[in-house]
């Protein structure tokens, strides 16, 4: 109940903060994207994980606001380190149903990101597969609506969710985010191999970009570099950091 209280406050109090984690290309060594992930900085429990609130923050309607400041935070980001020399770098901010529903996404985007000045096709938003199957008229238009704008969607946790394929070709899917529950046993588990590749060879085929989630080791990076994924995200590169943290990975490896 006290957490629903500090909810409310938490924007103006400027207790919630934007983490980084970056995606590499893996021939290359250079980060190419960063995922903005919510992090809440509570006076009292320090800092909490979006997974103990986004709950609260549907049911209170605080997601729009808050993904409205987050959106708007994440282009701001963009632009400044634009400015600094970061290049040609995406950040992508996850998207919550209650969020892609809301008749405000669309101009929300738009606005920040022509407030900020970037190119639209360096923004991208992650939704689930779960959030297509449903009204896929009012889907569709808001997909049509973002792309419309010039910015890239990104299917997360993906091969997680249930869903048909069909929705592939019916909207506009720019990336593919291969759910970390496949990368996780990728050298032992026959099942997980079989279904990594049949990822690929669909995403090459249908010119849809590849990212892999939850990379730990050097060895699931190397598997699925020869299995023809070369851009990942995971603990092994650097687990989600402040932006100042991220301005230092980039230097060192780009
Ligand atoms: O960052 P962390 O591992 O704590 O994330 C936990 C979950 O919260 C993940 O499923 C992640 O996608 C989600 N999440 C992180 N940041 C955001 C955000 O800004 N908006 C939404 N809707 N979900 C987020
Ligand atoms: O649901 P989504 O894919 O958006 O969740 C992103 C979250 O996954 C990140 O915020 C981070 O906390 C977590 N994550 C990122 N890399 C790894 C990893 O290598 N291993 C594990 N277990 N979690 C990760
Ligand atoms: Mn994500
Ligand atoms: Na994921």
């Amino acid at each position: 109940l006290s957490l629903e209280n500090d909810l409310y406050y938490a924007l103006e109090r400027k207790e919630m903060q934007l983490f980084y984690q970056p995606q590499v290309n893996v021939r290359t060594g250079k980060i190419i994207g960063a995922e903005a992930l919510l992090r809440w900085k509570h006076p009292k429990y320090g800092y909490l994980s979006p997974a103990d609130f986004i709950p609260l923050m549907e049911e209170t309607g605080l997601i729009i606001p808050i993904g409205e400041w987050l959106i708007r935070e994440a282009c701001n980001q963009l632009y400044a380190w634009s400015s600094k020399g970061l290049e040609e770098l995406s950040i992508s901010v996850n998207i919550s149903p209650v969020q892609f529903k809301s008749d405000i996404l669309v101009g929300t985007v738009n606005e920040a990101i022509a407030s900020s000045k970037i190119n639209p096709s360096q923004f991208k938003i992650e939704i689930t597969e779960n959030m297509l199957v449903h009204s896929i008229e009012e889907t569709t238009r808001i997909l049509d609506q973002l792309k419309h704008i010039g910015i890239g969607v990104s299917i997360d946790d993906f091969g997680k969710g249930y869903s048909s394929l069909n929705y592939l070709k019916k909207f506009p899917i720019q990336t593919i985010k291969i759910d970390r529950a496949f990368v996780k046993e990728i050298e032992q588990d026959h099942y997980d191999q079989v279904i990594v590749k049949a990822i690929i060879q669909m995403g090459k085929s249908l010119n849809i970009n590849l990212i892999a989630e939850g990379t730990e080791t050097k060895q699931q990076i190397e598997y699925l570099r020869n299995s023809g994924c070369e851009t990942v995200q995971g603990f092994y590169f650097s687990k989600p950091v402040p932006p100042k943290v991220f301005e230092e990975l980039y230097d060192t490896w780009n």
